[in-house]
């Protein structure tokens, strides 16, 4: 119960600073440790969503931070509860997500004695996060969370994390509230518009490589327009597919695992690359082999919030430190050149890219996961989000920004979460979570969180009966020495059916439709569970074929 005689207790202030700086929900495993800031929830407008396993929690508010750009906020207890939320905070720095994890931490007095689940969240957490603090002084907790909030959104977003002790949050003080906080936008130059200009108007085959966090639906919009007036190629980076429409004429492809060979060639061969928001990391740049470190041999214009990231790897002819926002409303300042050079080239860019991803390859066994995403893509409503954790599939299409949820930093077990993160902020809109079957244990137990909340996701679980990515490139290095790849699974629709959802299995392609339809109908969170033949190891090569190319090579 909150008093009336002006003091709050330690766990209310930190609860009102969230409401001030606009936080709508919050993710959690409950723990004693900071139950005091559990009751302040009480009385809040706050939506609390209970989890059962914190790194599922902290996913799922990452994957908020990732669709709205203000910091998804999770709460975990000490010690196991931490370490457990680890993976949404590794998640959250290598995708730029802004994230604030709040952990509740044993009381100041006995800190140094390694308490019950006692850590030391600076130390543990401060190579992940962008900032790791603990807060003594409950008098202090509008000014740290205010700075909280700025650091895991400014510059390159990221990962904050809190500790609480437990006995601060109880303390009854009286202390002023913070302003509510407002993202800082970065700007860029005149001086640089204007080099930009220039450079384009010097170039003969430029190309747009869009990618990083810190957008929003009206920047694509405008990198749209750009790319229109200007007859510009636009791929995008590793899982950052919906920052451009792919039906779109000028939309050249996507620069992630197994990529087109032709978007690579023009990338290698562009003269000009305007690289915007994102970092060119291990997966786009293909090993770190796409472009020359530290000089690339192409003019490279890098466009990025953090200062940090600007000459981090590549040097750049042009580094523009602004967000993608800013910088895509002032290309909209930019003139074309009066005779585009390249003109001729975007339209054969877009047809590569329908080419690679129009029809999918046929592959072995009875369902073929190529022509369920295809068949896919004119069934579901434009602004439909698509979760997924490691899986990946050449013939996903993304058609606004926003409706494609995974994780850059490649982590198993994000897909259920990220969708009940999502089906949670927007549930009027589709969320569909696509899971290897290793990958969906790894966090499926928040099935049941969707089925407490009432969130009808629909998750098809890709069933190959292994590890199929480290299968594939165990057959590739180690031919025919199978070593810890092999899964036996449940009957993953029984499963949802235990939870209390619907729940399918999928043996053929032409039944996944019907079975898609009557789980869209059925209200309820479900599971298609698809069998898929081993065999269809990638698109192009089954597990046959890929064994016996090793074993030709390694003779
Ligand atoms: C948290 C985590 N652990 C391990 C890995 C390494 N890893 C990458 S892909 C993969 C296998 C994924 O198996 P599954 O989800 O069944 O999908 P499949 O590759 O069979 O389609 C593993 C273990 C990872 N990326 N993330
Ligand atoms: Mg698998």
């Amino acid at each position: 119960m909150r008093a009336n005689d002006g003091t709050r207790t330690a766990g209310e202030v930190l609860i009102d600073q969230l409401v001030i700086h606009g936080v709508r929900h919050v993710f959690c495993v409950p723990g004693e440790s900071y139950i005091a800031a559990l009751d302040a929830l009480h009385d809040r407008d706050i939506a609390v969503t209970v989890c059962r396993h914190e790194s599922g929690a902290a996913i799922m508010a990452e994957a908020q931070g990732k669709a709205t750009g203000r910091p998804g906020i999770c709460f975990v207890t000490r010690g196991p509860g931490a370490t457990n939320a680890a993976a949404g905070l590794h998640i959250a720095r290598q995708d730029s997500t802004p994230l604030i994890l709040f952990v509740g931490q044993i009381a100041r007095e006995m800190r140094e004695r390694e308490a019950f689940q006692e850590l030391d969240y600076r130390a543990v957490f401060g190579s992940i996060a962008k900032w790791a603090t603990e807060i003594d002084d409950p008098a202090r907790i509008p000014e740290l969370i205010s700075r909280a909030f700025h650091a895991a959104t400014g510059g390159r977003p990221g990962p904050v994390v809190v500790a609480l002790p437990e006995d601060m949050l109880v303390e009854r003080i009286a202390v002023p509230d913070a302003p509510a906080f407002e993202p800082i936008e970065t700007w860029p130059g005149a001086t640089d518009m204007s080099r930009l200009q220039k450079l384009i108007w010097a170039a003969a085959r430029p190309i747009v490589l869009v990618g990083g966090s810190r957008w929003s639906q009206p920047a694509c919009a405008a990198v749209a327009r750009f790319a229109e007036r200007f007859a510009l190629p636009v791929a995008t980076t590793f899982r950052r597919a919906h920052l451009f429409d792919p039906e779109h004429p000028c939309y050249a492809g996507d620069l992630g695992i197994g990529p087109n060979p032709k978007l690579l060639a023009r990338v290698k061969g562009a003269d000009l690359i305007l690289l915007i928001g994102g970092r060119l990391g291990e997966m786009p740049s293909q090993g770190y082999t796409l472009l020359d470190i530290p000089a690339p041999r192409q003019t490279l214009v890098h466009v990025h919030p953090g200062a940090e990231e600007l000459g981090r790897v590549y040097r750049p002819q042009l580094a523009i430190n602004a967000a993608p926002t800013a910088f895509a409303a002032a290309l909209e300042g930019l003139e074309p050149p009066k005779e585009l050079r390249w003109r001729g080239e975007t339209p054969v860019a877009h047809a590569d890219f329908l080419a690679w991803t129009g029809e999918p390859t046929s592959v072995p066994g009875p369902v073929n996961l190529g022509e369920i995403l295809v068949g896919l893509r004119d069934k579901l409503p434009a602004d439909a989000v698509i979760c997924n954790g490691v899986w990946v599939h050449r013939y996903g299409r993304y058609r606004r920004y926003g409706t494609q949820l995974a994780p850059i930093a490649g982590s198993m077990g994000y897909g259920v979460p990220a969708a009940i993160g999502m089906k949670r902020l927007m549930p009027e809109r589709t969320v569909i979570a696509f899971a290897g079957d290793g990958d969906f244990l790894m966090t499926g137990q928040e099935f049941a969180t969707a089925v407490q909340y009432g969130l009808p996701v629909i998750v098809v679980v890709v069933d190959n009966g292994m590890y199929g990515t480290i299968r594939m490139h165990q057959e590739r290095q180690y031919p025919g020495r199978v070593v810890a790849t092999d899964l036996k699974n449940p009957d993953f629709a029984a499963y949802a059916r235990a939870f209390g959802g619907y729940g399918a299995t999928v043996e053929k392609t032409a039944d996944f439709f019907p079975a898609f339809a009557a789980a869209q109908k059925s209200g309820l969170p479900a599971i298609l569970h698809l069998k898929v033949d081993p065999e269809a190891l990638t698109p192009t090569m089954s597990l046959a074929a890929t064994r016996a190319k090793a074993q030709a090579e390694h003779m």
